[in-house]
């Protein structure tokens, strides 16, 4: 197809193939249609027909996390793209590289009714904007708006005027590849009194994030030569689960017993991590202690708490490198992991299944008992409200990059969207994703047959507290009238059947297994409808 005469519509469909990306979520409109119909029919691409434009982003941003790809999506102008307002800022907050393809109204039609600033909406998103100049530029303006996803890890929306989409062009693929950065260890006198901190704590403990997921056998080595306890954050769940040194999370979501680990360490050596003001507990967590931070990219140096050394540099080799230097110093090991009890201070108490009022299911219980029951090799999501951090603390997956968080802008109503996206980004995985009755009837009722029309192996347990519990807890703890946070919802199970999926309510620990044996015959997407008591679901570790 290429250095052919194209209509510009078809070489911008043509680029996003230039690109390697073969699968776009879009929801069609006057001024990208033909682009997108260009995609499917003669590029051979897929394109993923959401049911509201904002999903379309957001299924874009879960796609490129789960392939390491950009994601692509598309709509039309004016309303398609306020309609992407909250999943553009959503992209932006989880750094992620996503294209949007958004057409723009003629120039020459300044009373078009779906006529808006669009430069201006994209702005206050933070997201990036690249505006398509002229039909002979396209392919580099598309070039550019790849290139830039990639570099400044946010969605770069690409502005394409309608007066230009039926302009014959000659199209050239064109590819700016990405410089690679290559990883180092530094050295010099932060480095030097780093180590110096390390060689002198009596208790070190190693604390990583998502970023160093990939260091996880040199932290496990670093660990057993220095004998420091492993801890990670949210974003790195999993990453030593089953080492004897893992202490699970470090932070508010930490067990008791861990927690007090924590406290009686007297340095703490972070990896691939920012130091969120939760994972510190607000800084309480650091004070009195060493803290050296190990991070490759100085945009996520100090950002919350300001460490004592910092190293701009690789996980891997600078964990080798302290090891080298423990060697070379001949450090004595602290001694500390030792003290750990022998049994496994990563686990929160079981739940009780006893502990919940007639109808409804105790959560904690739930959880722990999906924790096995669900598929092992699952990517998990969650969406935002007061349950997410029992599921968290509870649900485990293979790894940190089989765990997506959907709401980094603290909106609800995001994750069943990230949910589909992540099940067309590997199909071969079963996708679970955890949401609220809230979350679910703000943005997840229209999106689950969105994954249901394409065939998706999805399951979605919905913690139905028939309330916004975020909010009802407030009114309570105010002694004033929840009523306002409070829903008769239909049932949810009834709502997966007429959207052509499967559906289960879960009342009673027995109803769990019912559940649990509907979960493992599903034959496509399936909705566990948990039912919860309001007033016993446990407050957010926060
Ligand atoms: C887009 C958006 N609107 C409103 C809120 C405020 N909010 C935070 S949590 C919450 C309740 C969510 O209810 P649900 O999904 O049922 O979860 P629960 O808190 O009950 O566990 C609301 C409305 C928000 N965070 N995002």
């Amino acid at each position: 197809m290429s250095d052919q005469k194209q209509y510009m519509h078809q070489s911008i469909a043509q680029a996003v193939c230039d690109h390697g990306i073969d699968t776009m979520f879009g929801l069609v409109g006057d001024a990208n249609l033909f682009m997108a119909n260009h995609f499917v029919n003669e590029c051979s691409g897929t394109m993923v027909p959401a049911a509201h434009e904002g999903g379309t982003v957001l299924m874009a941003q879960a796609y490129a996390q789960v392939t390491g790809k950009v994601g692509v999506a598309t709509v039309t102008q004016g309303p398609g793209l306020t309609n992407c307002f909250t999943a553009l800022r959503e992209g932006v907050v989880g750094r992620s590289p996503i294209i949007l393809l958004c057409g723009d109204t003629p120039a020459t039609a300044p009373f078009h009714p779906q006529n808006i600033d669009q430069r201006e909406v994209v702005k206050a998103t933070g997201a990036g904007f690249e505006q398509v100049k002229a039909p002979d530029t396209s392919a580099r303006d598309m070039a550019t708006a790849f290139y830039r996803a990639r570099k400044e890890r946010r969605p770069i929306v690409v502005n394409i005027p309608a007066d230009f989409m039926w302009a014959e062009v000659e199209h050239k693929p064109v590819v700016f590849p990405l410089p690679e950065s290559h990883s180092t260890v530094t050295e010099g006198p932060v480095h030097e009194e780093a180590i110096g901190m390390i060689a002198s704590a009596k208790r070190p403990l190693i604390l990583a994030g998502a970023g160093a997921a990939s260091a996880k056998d040199k932290l496990i080595a670093l660990s057993e030569r220095l004998e420091a306890p492993l801890a990670t954050t949210l974003k790195g769940t999993g990453l030593f689960a089953g080492h004897p040194n893992n202490i699970g999370y470090f932070g508010t979501l930490s067990t008791a017993e861990a927690y007090d680990v924590i406290g009686a360490a007297d340095c703490v050596i972070v990896f691939g991590a920012w130091m969120h003001f939760l994972t510190t507990d607000r800084g309480e967590l650091l004070k009195g202690k060493r803290v050296i931070q190990v991070n490759n990219s100085l945009s996520d140096a100090g950002a919350f708490y300001q460490p004592d050394a910092v190293l701009i540099a690789d996980a891997g080799q600078t964990a080798d490198n302290i090891l080298h230097w423990m060697d070379e110093a001949e450090v004595a090991p602290s001694g500390f992991s030792r003290e750990l009890p022998s049994h496994d201070i990563s686990k929160h108490p079981k739940g009780d299944p006893d502990k919940s009022r007639e109808g409804c299911i105790n959560l904690e219980y739930a959880l722990d008992r999906l924790n096995e029951a669900l598929p092992q090799n699952r990517i998990m999501l969650t969406d935002g409200g007061r349950y997410i951090t029992e599921v968290w603390c509870r649900v485990s997956v293979p790894d940190p990059n089989s765990f997506h968080m959907t709401d980094n802008f603290a909106a609800i109503g995001q994750g069943m969207q990230q949910a589909v996206g992540a099940a067309h980004g590997d199909p071969s995985r079963p996708v679970v994703l955890f949401m609220g009755d809230g979350g679910f009837m703000m943005g997840g009722a229209n999106e689950f047959n969105t994954a249901v029309r394409t065939k998706r192996d999805l399951i979605v347990i919905i913690c139905n507290d028939s309330a916004y519990g975020a909010e009802h807890i407030q009114m309570l703890d105010r002694q004033m009238n929840p009523s306002l946070t409070e829903f008769n919802w239909p049932s949810f199970a009834e709502v997966a059947k007429a959207m052509g999926g499967e559906g289960v309510e879960v009342t009673s620990p027995d109803g769990l297994e019912v559940a649990i044996d509907a979960i493992n015959a599903r034959n496509g997407p399936i909705i566990v409808d948990l039912k919860l008591d309001p007033n016993t679901v446990p407050r957010m570790r926060m």
